[in-house]
């Protein structure tokens, strides 16, 4: 069984957003295109309480792209973003969000960022993820969305650190590429046996 994880389609990541990756939009038409083509779809949803961590805003003297060493481990710290409940946390309006079996929520704990659909930033918390895909009999993931260096990457290395065969379509991602990171986002799935498509 093959499903389709759609990584953070959310408003704040496309442009006019709190944290816009460049052409974030782009990709949105072609995801809902592909949708019909899996055994399940899997939607993810940055969803941070207001006052994240992982804000720039909620650390005196830092701004937003600033690196933090947090218990576990560097943060990079992000403009506010993806509210739980505000406008833009919503998926983007193309997303054909209907065809979702699950729509998993992540970034919800206050101390600690989660990048990965799989585990929070501590890499050891799990969102539960697995389980349902497992569950499901589900063994082939193909991850698309935003952004490519963090969500999307974090996501896919663990999902093949897990066991799953994972393949990235590349031309249905975008970059925030801050610092190097998409280089180093492309060295590390690759490593990790991920398939960049
Ligand atoms: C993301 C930074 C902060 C992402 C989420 O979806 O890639 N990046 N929160
Ligand atoms: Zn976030």
């Amino acid at each position: 069984m093959h499903a389709l994880i759609v990584i953070d389609v959310q408003k704040d990541f496309c442009p006019g957003g709190a944290l816009a990756v460049p052409e974030g939009d782009l990709i949105v038409p072609g995801i809902t295109d592909l949708m019909a083509e899996f055994d399940a779809v899997v939607l993810t949803q940055d969803w941070h309480p207001a006052g994240h961590s992982s804000f720039a805003s909620a650390h005196e003297g830092r701004a937003p792209y600033d690196m933090m060493e947090m218990p576990y481990g560097p943060q990079v710290l992000w403009p506010d973003h993806c509210i739980q409940g505000s406008l833009g946390a919503q998926f983007h309006e193309g997303l054909a969000q209907d065809r979702a079996d699950l729509i998993i929520r992540k970034g919800y704990n206050p101390a600690i960022d989660s990048y990965s659909a799989f585990f929070e930033n501590d890499h050891s918390t799990p969102t539960g993820l697995e389980g349902y895909l497992r569950t499901r009999g589900i063994d082939r993931l193909t991850m698309v969305g935003l952004a490519l260096d963090f969500c999307v990457n974090f996501s896919a290395v663990d999902a093949a650190k897990l066991g799953f065969a994972v393949t990235v379509r590349q031309d249905l991602c975008r970059a925030i590429d801050l610092n190097g990171s998409l280089e180093a986002a492309r060295a590390g799935m690759t490593a990790s046996g991920v398939q960049l498509a």
